[in-house]
């Protein structure tokens, strides 16, 4: 049975990924977590030089989910590439790290520094936070900017490029055209959505920053229809993150379209969900008879003429 994927020039051993700010830099759980069985490690977001974040609370628990506002909190790019990629390099995975940035010269900074390391395999760029100022979010609800971004980055390196692209907008499949058309290699879809929560004797938000970006089982079904929508519109690989907690969630997240699964928020109730989730998709394929993971790909049953979404695609 086929259980890897490819991505430009790298093989991925399975569909599974973990996801950016869920899994640190692969280095607090790996006494807990066989981190040679995950398809690979999306590192928290790097920027050029070190953050603190936002203020406290940062975090706080919803309904099937959680508000954070870390606020970019990172190590900077230069410590990661001292301290962790040694760490990294001696696991058996796929290293993706992630890039956050305020400008786009900062993007091509830091992908730059990174770009020679046999380390990093490939790069996901996050336009997406809902939690910085600066960047963050004016980048990932302005098409032409992640046009510019992705066209800078693109001529700095031939590793694959994932764009990591914000539901908090009308149509996000015009933001993965323009990825798809200034080259980059997937998209990855969701960040989180901008959401609130208050505490009522205080009558204050429960995050110091008001608003978080809001994640978990709670956003799976906005996750689909947005990795739904996103397929339909690009041939690059689209993937698909947003509440999977379980095998099942990874394979509605094929059908509809995902060629890859990111696990995220599921990572702090249970660091190995990663591994739990590829096995199952494993059983799955063998139990129906699939050789390969990927013929479950975008296979959802629509009947067009009176699906929604299919109309204005
Ligand atoms: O650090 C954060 O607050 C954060 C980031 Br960079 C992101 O991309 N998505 C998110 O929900 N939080």
């Amino acid at each position: 049975m086929i259980e890897s994927f490819k991505l430009k020039n790298v093989e991925f051993k399975n569909r599974v990924l973990v996801a950016s700010g869920t899994f640190g830099y692969g280095d607090e759980v790996s006494d807990l977590v066989d981190i040679g069985k995950l398809g690979g490690i999306v590192t928290k977001s790097l920027s050029m030089k070190p953050r603190d974040g936002n203020p406290n609370p940062r975090i706080t628990e919803t309904a099937s989910g959680m508000l954070n506002s870390i606020g970019l909190a990172n190590i900077g790019v230069e410590k990661f590439i001292s301290d962790k990629i040694p760490v990294l390099r001696k696991h058996n995975t796929i290293i993706i790290a992630n890039i956050a940035a305020s400008s786009i010269e900062e993007y091509c900074s830091v992908l730059e520094m990174l770009e020679p390391l046999s380390g990093v395999h490939g790069f996901e760029i996050n336009v997406s936070c809902p939690n910085v100022k600066e960047g963050g979010l004016s980048f990932g609800t302005d098409v032409k900017l992640v046009g510019r971004i992705t066209k800078e980055l693109r001529r700095r390196t031939q590793k694959p490029l994932i764009i990591k692209l914000t539901p908090n907008v009308t149509h996000i499949s015009e933001f993965a055209r323009v990825c798809e058309s200034e080259g980059a290699d997937a998209v990855s879809v969701i960040n989180t959505l901008i959401g609130m929560s208050v505490n009522i004797n205080a009558r204050k938000p429960k995050i110091a920053t008001t608003t978080g970006g809001l994640s978990g089982p709670a956003i799976k079904p906005i996750a689909l229809a947005k990795v739904y929508e996103t397929r339909n519109a690009v041939k690059i690989p689209v993937i698909g993150i947003g509440g999977i907690c379980s095998w099942e969630d990874a394979v509605e997240f094929f059908i509809v379209g995902a060629s890859m699964v990111q696990i995220g928020t599921a990572n702090f109730v249970n660091p190995s969900t990663g591994i739990t989730v590829a096995e199952g998709i494993k059983q799955y394929c063998q139990k129906n008879d699939i050789d390969d993971v990927g013929k479950i790909i975008g296979t959802l049953q629509t009947n067009k003429t009176i699906s929604i979404i299919d109309s204005w695609l």
